[in-house]
């Protein structure tokens, strides 16, 4: 997918097919976005982000994983801070992990999609991509925010995350690449769907 203006492209991996395990790229100004298949805490970037709970307590799915390979600084980072509002973010260290810092961010719990939620989510994205720009991070990776145990629907999740990415790098931006890393190889093709249909109706 070409536009002159954005120079919009899409790079396929993987024998140049969407649905196979892989890596999909598109080029926005001069940044990427770029989904991937794998595991966010193995991640060499800058910063991940964390889909934490309001308490920044810890907690199970991609918040579990993080507390526990990257060790318990990570925590004491988060006692520094009173909590997360749903669909603001704060920052600690990436302790042991690759990355040097985690951004916890606090995705809504879906309700049934009219009480404010598709907001709290691209809030969330948002509010992570400007404190990694505050702190000069260049390289971020997210989960797939609310979409394991606060229970959002990943189809319409996908694009509402996709969007709130694709309109911050359009604006002036010093973030090089953000990646969307999805754990197993479903959500990675529905979010290779959504990024097909957000690209087209951002660039087109
Ligand atoms: N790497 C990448 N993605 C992962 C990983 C991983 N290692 N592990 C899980 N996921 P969830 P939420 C995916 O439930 O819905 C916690 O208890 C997972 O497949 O982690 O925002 C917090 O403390 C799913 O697609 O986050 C909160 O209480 C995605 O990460 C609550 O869960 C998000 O699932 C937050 O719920």
């Amino acid at each position: 997918m070409f536009n002159n203006n954005l120079n919009c492209v899409i790079y396929l991996f993987s024998k140049g097919n969407y649905y196979l395990k892989g890596t999909m790229e598109l080029k926005i100004k001069n940044s990427i976005l770029r989904l991937e298949q794998g595991d966010i805490t193995k991640q060499t970037v800058e910063a991940i982000v964390n889909a934490a709970n309001s308490r920044l307590a810890g907690g199970g799915g991609v918040d579990g994983a993080i507390h526990r390979a990257g060790g318990p600084k990570i925590m004491e980072g988060c006692k520094k801070y009173n909590g997360c509002p749903t669909g603001t973010a704060v920052i600690t260290t990436g302790g042991n992990l690759p990355a040097k810092y985690v951004i916890h961010t606090v995705g809504p719990v879906y309700q049934n999609g009219t009480s404010g939620e598709p907001e709290l989510l691209q809030s969330a994205y948002l509010n992570s991509l400007k404190i990694a720009e505050r702190n000069s991070i260049k390289i971020i990776a997210f989960p797939s925010i609310s979409t394991g145990v606060y229970g959002y629907p990943i189809k319409e999740a996908s694009v509402l995350a996709l969007e709130a990415v694709v309109s911050y790098l359009k604006k002036d931006t010093l973030i090089e690449r953000v990646e969307l890393i999805l754990f197993c190889l479903k959500d990675y093709n529905i979010y290779c769907s959504a990024l097909k249909a957000v690209s087209k109706n951002s660039f087109q």
